[in-house]
């Protein structure tokens, strides 16, 4: 396969002034017909007139009219233009029906609909499928459905017709089609400049009932965009679809956007509390694409992070605004732990901006997204947050209409704060998680705390041995709402004075990466705090800018000796590998001002006692155990950073961490270890458990709000340690008398954890058969609830059940993706984990290249594990690879996982 390097980017030879489509659906023969205006590129030198196109029957070609036989390939067709401005047109057969791959023009439950993101649009019709190339568009549909929809604005509408016309010039992975029997849950929007917007929520008729939430946080997202970043919506509709056959999560098609059911649907009967902010959290993405994508798109697929990476911030910004910012900020550490720490140090690593790929669907990624978010984050915490609407403020009036790259952003940034971004570029360019290492040296004051006036306050300075004093660099980062929140905190005794410095001294390194053996030091934003020895806060949070491989920093006036709370916030996306003596932790879960570290303490607790049980018969320790009580009965604390606060490190996340110290995991060992210390934890805390609970249980309607959410979310965290200790009998309870899918769903788990529940199986099943997302979660939970050495053999039963299917990525998610997140189960030593999942991604390989691309990322720490574990693992993966007419896309996952 060929590979595409950013580096050979070059224009398109043509600028398409308009496109118009007329659209003759039908479900194996739909006729696609393309009337397009090329003119002459001025910027561009080569004139080849290629236009992508891959599973086309081209019926007729024209240009001005004149009949043309263009040269055919399996990628697309070149034909000889003239050099002036010129019509094209086409007609072209497709067969959406047959289209399992779920991009282009598909069918899914009797309704057509496209995805065109990345390169969809190339399999409806000839087109210079590439994001640079920009245009209006016209669209007419001609078929026998009740509703056809497109982007854009109605143009007009008869029997068997529809027209819509986008008036914004787009590059085609943002074209949608949707036609069929669908009905709206309709509302509408006045933008801050009074235009009166229409909404629809469309839904297959049964789904009616589920589309108010997701109305609602369209509203809201519309709102907070006009408030926080200024930006309105640009046109007269706005249509949202709920598809249940489809790829991702949803996609942000101009005026169109097309969502998973699972992304979009959601009733209290059939969802759970983290289905709605899940929903809450993707309506708002997609909706801030309007802007950080579509009126301002990618150059090229390179690119891909300045627009994801900034929408997957701003739509984070948002959650944290609706709901409570730290809970959010530790989910999405504990997600970027989970998720990118593992793609970013194995055999898939790659820079936020890839430098070269073979198929670009491949590079939808946590580092993407997520790392790329992290990226934004930290530009935001180093220029403060003033400067940072100031230019955002600026790129959207410099760059709106624009196909636009990482220079152009971070010029706007050097532009308003007049900064020199160079350095802080290789966070774009180098892959890798940095590994900071901290040593602290305290020097006493001469006096003591007596020997320095009151009025003098304590200061920080860069160590001058590193040759860079500014010392307001430090502070330019302005305090954000959990910062400010820690300073008030601390207000409520004078910072104790003296003579003393306080050193931290920092190091960063970056390990080898696939292609990039050598690495630069980055630009890290580290926020410290400083604490006193009674837990008051001496110093308040203010961001460090760490910009060699190694760094001083100096605190001083200080009368004690400081305990620090680095990292505040998770200010920068890097491994802090900080040795802390349970007794230190312990201290900083007690005390720490800053939500994120006073968590992170209790996790290191909980690292430590799962590392030393994985590898010996080492008993829970005590200050974590401790801890965790004061925690738990600090009713001050929003119950649902207390779930987060009883939730254990994964079981990867601690095989993870024995790699990094140059040890095999045990998948065994560690999962004995999880579920010894859960016992453990609910033996501890049995009298608390019972009382917690009882708090925690909700009279009023179900309600999706962050308030009750978060009370579900601890009583849900203390069913599964009190199912461990009383037989089940709570969670049956629960279960009889749940009238929402959250308590529903966490008492189904609580008796599968007491090793009970088959007949409330059975019952679930009955009750839930017609609900497809339903059914969903009782495939998911019992893989995910199964025993190591029984999990395999579960999923495949799951796979043989009448509802199992091939086409829908939500089902197969639901299994095999379960099972792949059963770490004791995948990677079982059997290797029977392994061998499942090849087998299904062979067969899914053939309908769904993406998907199955995508999930093949579930072997990528393979090499971490023993040499049986990766002989199997290999036998699978080679399996895999040698399967013939593989598609490009898995292809290139599983060669770069072996090599
Ligand atoms: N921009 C979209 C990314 C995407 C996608 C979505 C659905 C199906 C296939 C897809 N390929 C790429 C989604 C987003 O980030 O908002
Ligand atoms: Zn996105």
């Amino acid at each position: 396969p060929q590979t595409i390097y950013l580096k050979d980017y070059t224009p398109f030879g043509f600028t398409v002034e308009s496109v118009e489509l007329t659209f003759r659906l039908a479900p194996h023969a739909t006729r696609v017909l393309s009337k397009i205006r090329f003119a002459p590129n001025p910027e561009a030198t080569d004139r080849t007139f290629f236009l992508h196109g891959e599973d086309l029957r081209l019926i007729s070609a024209r240009i001005d009219g004149r009949e043309v036989n263009p040269e055919l390939s399996d990628r697309g067709l070149t034909c000889a233009v003239p050099e002036r401005a010129f019509t094209w047109e086409a007609e072209v057969e497709i067969d959406p029906a047959n289209n399992t791959a779920l991009e282009g023009l598909y069918m899914s439950s009797g309704m057509y609909c496209t995805q065109c993101e990345a390169e969809g649009f190339r399999k409806i019709t000839f087109y210079p499928d590439r994001p640079d190339v920009m245009s209006v568009f016209t669209v007419r549909i001609e078929g026998d459905l009740p509703v056809m929809l497109s982007n854009g604005n109605k143009a007009g509408q008869g029997a068997g017709w529809a027209e819509w016309h986008d008036p914004w010039p787009k590059p085609a992975y943002l074209f949608a089609l949707v036609a069929g029997d669908l009905v709206n849950h309709p509302d509408s929007f006045t933008t801050g400049s009074g235009r009166a917007v229409e909404l629809n929520i469309w839904v297959r008729p049964g789904d009616l009932h589920k589309c108010a939430f997701g109305m609602e946080a369209l509203k809201r997202s519309m709102t907070w965009d006009e408030e926080v970043y200024g930006r309105e919506y640009d046109l007269d509709i706005f249509n949202i679809v709920a598809v249940d056959d489809f790829n991702m999560g949803a996609m942000e098609n101009n005026g169109l956007n097309i969502f998973n059911s699972s992304a979009v649907l959601a009733s209290p009967e059939t969802a759970t509390d983290a289905n709605f902010e899940r929903i809450e959290a993707i309506i708002a993405h997609e909706y801030f694409h309007n802007w950080t994508g579509n009126r301002i798109t990618c150059r090229d697929w390179f690119q891909l992070c300045l627009k994801e990476g900034l929408t997957v911030f701003r739509d984070a910004q948002f959650t944290s605004d609706v709901r409570s910012a730290p809970v959010k900020r530790i989910g999405d550490v504990m997600d970027l732990r989970g998720r990118q720490f593992p793609e970013d140090n194995g055999p898939l690593s790659h820079p936020v901006r890839p430098e070269s790929f073979q198929e670009i669907n491949n590079f939808y990624t946590a580092t993407v997204y997520e790392k790329g978010a992290e990226v934004i984050g930290m530009l935001k915490r180093l220029v403060g947050e003033e400067a940072y609407y100031k230019a955002v403020e600026l790129y959207f009036e410099r760059h709106d209409g624009d196909a636009a790259t990482i220079e152009d952003w971070l010029k706007v940034f050097e532009d308003t704060t007049g900064r020199d971004l160079g350095q802080f570029k290789r966070w774009y360019s180098q892959s890798g998680t940095p590994r900071l290492t901290v040593e602290e040296a305290w020097e006493p004051g001469e006096t003591g705390a007596e020997g320095v006036p009151a009025s003098r306050p304590p200061s920080r300075d860069l160590a001058a041995e590193q040759g860079a004093s500014d010392d307001s660099k430090g502070s330019q980062g302005a305090p954000d709402q959990v910062r400010g929140a820690a300073r008030e905190q601390a207000s409520g005794g004078a910072a104790p004075t003296g003579g003393g410095t306080y050193t931290l001294t920092f190091r960063q390194e970056t390990r080898p990466t696939p292609g990039q053996e050598e690495k630069l030091p980055q630009v890290i934003p580290i926020a410290v705090g400083l604490l006193g020895p009674n837990g008051a806060e001496v110093r308040p949070t203010e961001v460090l800018e760490m910009t060699q491989a190694e760094q001083s920093f100096r605190f001083t006036g200080l009368a004690t000796k400081p305990v620090p709370s680095i990292l505040r916030d998770f200010s920068a996306p890097v491994v802090l590998d900080r040795s802390l003596t349970s007794t230190e932790n312990a201290f900083l879960l007690a005390h720490d001002t800053d939500p994120f570290n006073r968590w992170e303490a209790g996790r290191n607790l909980a690292r430590a006692t799962l590392l030393d049980m994985a590898t010996g018969d080492a008993r829970p320790d005590g200050d974590y155990l401790d801890g965790l009580t004061a925690v738990l009965r600090d009713r001050g604390l929003d119950p649902a950073l207390r779930a987060q606060m009883l939730a254990l490190p994964t079981q990867s996340e601690i095989a993870q961490m024995q790699h990094d110290r140059g040890q095999t995991p045990d998948p065994e060992a560690i999962y004995t270890a999880h579920e010894t210390l859960k016992l453990r934890m609910a033996e501890h805390l049995q009298d608390l458990l019972p009382v917690l609970y009882a708090e925690n249980q909700i009279e009023a309607p179900y309600r999706p709000d962050a308030d009750q959410a978060s009370k579900r979310d601890l009583s849900t965290a203390v069913l599964g340690l009190l199912s461990r200790i009383d037989g089940g009998a709570q969670a049956a309870q629960q279960y009889a008398r749940a009238d929402n899918m959250t308590l529903q769903l966490s008492a189904l788990a609580g008796l599968l954890i007491a090793g009970k529940g088959e007949a409330e199986l059975e019952a679930f099943q009955q009750q839930w058969k017609d609900d497809r997302l339903v059914m969903d979660k009782w495939f998911g939970l019992q893989v995910s609830h199964a025993a190591p050495a029984r999990a395999a053999e579960v999923a495949e039963r799951l796979t043989r059940h009448p509802d199992f299917t091939l086409t829908n990525p939500n089902r197969f998610r639901a299994v095999l993706g379960a099972l792949g997140m059963n770490h004791a189960g995948f990677h079982h030593g059997s290797g029977k984990g392994y061998a499942l999942v090849a087998d299904k991604l062979i067969a899914l390989d053939a309908k769904n290249p993406q998907t199955t691309a995508r999930m093949c990322a579930l072997f990528q720490t393979w090499r971490r594990y023993d040499a049986s574990r990766q002989a199997h693992a290999r036998a699978a993966l080679e399996r895999i690879a040698a399967t013939p007419g593989l598609s490009r896309d898995t292809t290139e996952m599983v060669t770069r996982m072996l090599a």
